[in-house]
């Protein structure tokens, strides 16, 4: 069975201590490779060998690392079918969203770094003839980016793109439930010729290496996307210890539809927003109001597009709707559909699991679901589920419509629908939530600062916010 090995010093190595984790493909419920299970042993050498390669990345010019980066962005796309594939078998996505979504995204992302460091420079401030102050922006050092099992390869160049184009050396960890396409980035990396120890990647459990990872005394920032739970033991860990850290973390998306939404177009979108990628993106919207006098025309019509959703084994080219990425996560989000009709809610489409005929008659397919009737405050409306169930409930004005969207913990993106640009405007300023979204959803400029609010994160990614996170301020002050 194949092995799936760390990435350190510029070579693959098995773990210290000959550990491995089982890696299931989803579609099937089948074992199909093994994870290195790494761990504080694993770790050193991997710091050892960022160490060594730290001051030479750092002195590199930006100019060479740009150069380096953008060839790593044209493997990437090069391998893009070998990748789309193993991204669709590791995950239990649709190889057609692997492939335009996580592939293209995580080109693009090394694509856009390598940009951002020939284009990324640092402030003046004059004093007139007093003399000057002008800030240098250095490399932290050795950085720590850690990432989830729902955009694999995505989420985990949107870190290490960033630390890499502004000087740092990368102990990457991906998700333990999808590291198989990390493991074939280290063969690009190895491919291109990234310099050796600039980039290591350590695959393992949470409590096995991320952990120990966050808490080494020579990693000096953590890039960190994944569920909320995580992020405060991860804040609990390295505030003391007065690191640098950002956290891309949970969401309980609103869709706040108004009566004078372009209908059409309104329903197709906030279909997408729902349940694409099975409703794993942290940015899907899973709470949808919509104004009374349209909420039973555009139910229907909601209804209808999410039966037109076909389900079907990830590696299918018709398939819109894949596995859910785990048993774990199976059993949870079906037991959020449960607790949907324990609230009392009512289920008005899907809501089942899925069983499908031959090869894929194990896998973790469940329905895209939608439910009714629910109370705000109830655990399905609050709670992050993380997969395709979704509440839609009717509101009465624009100030019922703002403190629904605003009534959870969480504050990371909420998308307006309606043409009375003024409304969207004023509602933008007054919702709590790190991105908003007008009569779109997903659109995304890498320049923008990216994250949530409330309980959704800390910090910013995106654009030079990232630049600007993985390196240090140093103001230099002359007095003429
Ligand atoms: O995430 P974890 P899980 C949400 C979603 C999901 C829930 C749990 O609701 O159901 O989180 O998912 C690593 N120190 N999101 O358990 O555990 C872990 O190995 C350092 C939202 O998969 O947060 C993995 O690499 N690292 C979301 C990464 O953290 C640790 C995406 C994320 O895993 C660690 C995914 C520790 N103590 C889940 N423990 C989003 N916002 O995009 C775990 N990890």
């Amino acid at each position: 069975m194949q092995k799936i090995h760390n990435y350190i010093n510029g070579e693959f190595i098995a773990p210290v201590d000959g550990k491995y984790l089982d890696n299931y493909e989803p579609a099937t419920g089948q074992i199909y490779s093994q994870i290195a299970q790494s761990n504080a042993n694993d770790l050193e050498l991997a710091v050892k060998a960022a160490e060594l390669a730290q001051q030479d990345w750092a002195d590199l010019p930006s100019e060479q690392r740009s150069i380096l980066l953008m060839k790593l962005a044209a493997a990437i796309e090069s391998a893009s079918e070998e990748l789309a594939k193993a991204e669709a078998i590791d995950n239990g996505k649709p190889i057609s969203f692997a492939r335009n979504v996580d592939c293209y995204r995580s080109a693009a992302n090394i694509r856009f770094f390598a940009n951002a460091a020939t284009q990324f420079s640092t402030d003046c401030h004059d004093m007139g003839k007093i003399g000057v102050n002008y800030t240098l922006r250095q490399p932290v050092g050795i950085v720590a980016c850690i990432s989830p099992w729902n955009l694999p390869l995505y989420l985990f160049t949107w870190k290490i793109a960033p630390a890499l184009a502004t000087g740092n050396c990368v102990i990457a960890k991906p998700s333990e439930i999808t590291p198989m396409t990390a493991f074939i980035f280290s063969r690009l990396c190895i491919e291109v010729g990234i310099p050796k120890g600039v980039i290591n990647i350590l695959h393992g459990s949470g409590p096995s290496i991320g952990a120990p990872l966050v808490d080494h005394p020579k990693v000096k920032a953590v890039s960190f996307t994944g569920g909320s739970a995580t992020g405060r033991a991860i804040a609990a860990s390295v505030a003391p210890k007065l690191k640098k850290f950002s956290l891309e973390l949970g969401g309980k998306n609103p869709s706040l539809v108004f009566a004078d939404c372009n209908f059409e177009a309104t329903v197709k979108e906030v279909v997408r927003s729902a349940f694409s990628n099975q409703g794993q993106i942290c940015l899907c919207a899973s709470r949808i109001y919509v104004e009374q006098s349209i909420y039973e025309k555009f139910k229907s019509a909601f209804v209808e597009l999410v039966e037109q959703i076909k389900i079907g084994d990830p590696l299918d080219e018709t398939t819109q709707h894949g596995a859910l990425v785990s048993q774990a996560h199976f059993d949870k989000v079906y037991s959020y559909i449960q607790l949907a009709q324990q609230e009392g809610g009512k289920i008005i489409s899907g809501g089942k699991k899925v069983t499908l005929s031959g090869r894929c008659g194990k896998g973790y397919f469940i329905e895209p679901t939608l439910v009714e009737g629910l109370s705000d405050d109830c655990r399905v409306n609050q709670e992050e589920v993380f997969g395709p169930l979704c509440s839609i409930q009717p509101f009465i004005d624009e100030k019922d419509a703002l403190s629904k969207a605003n009534g959870t913990e969480y504050g990371l993106a909420v998308s307006i629908w309606s043409q009375d640009i003024s409304r969207c405007h004023r509602l933008s300023s007054q919702l709590d939530f790190g991105i908003v979204w007008i009569n779109t959803w997903l659109l995304r400029d890498l320049r923008t600062p990216f994250g949530g609010m409330k309980s959704s994160g800390m910090g910013r990614e995106g654009g030079f916010e990232a630049m600007r996170f993985f390196t240090e301020p140093k103001n230099v002050c002359i007095k003429y």
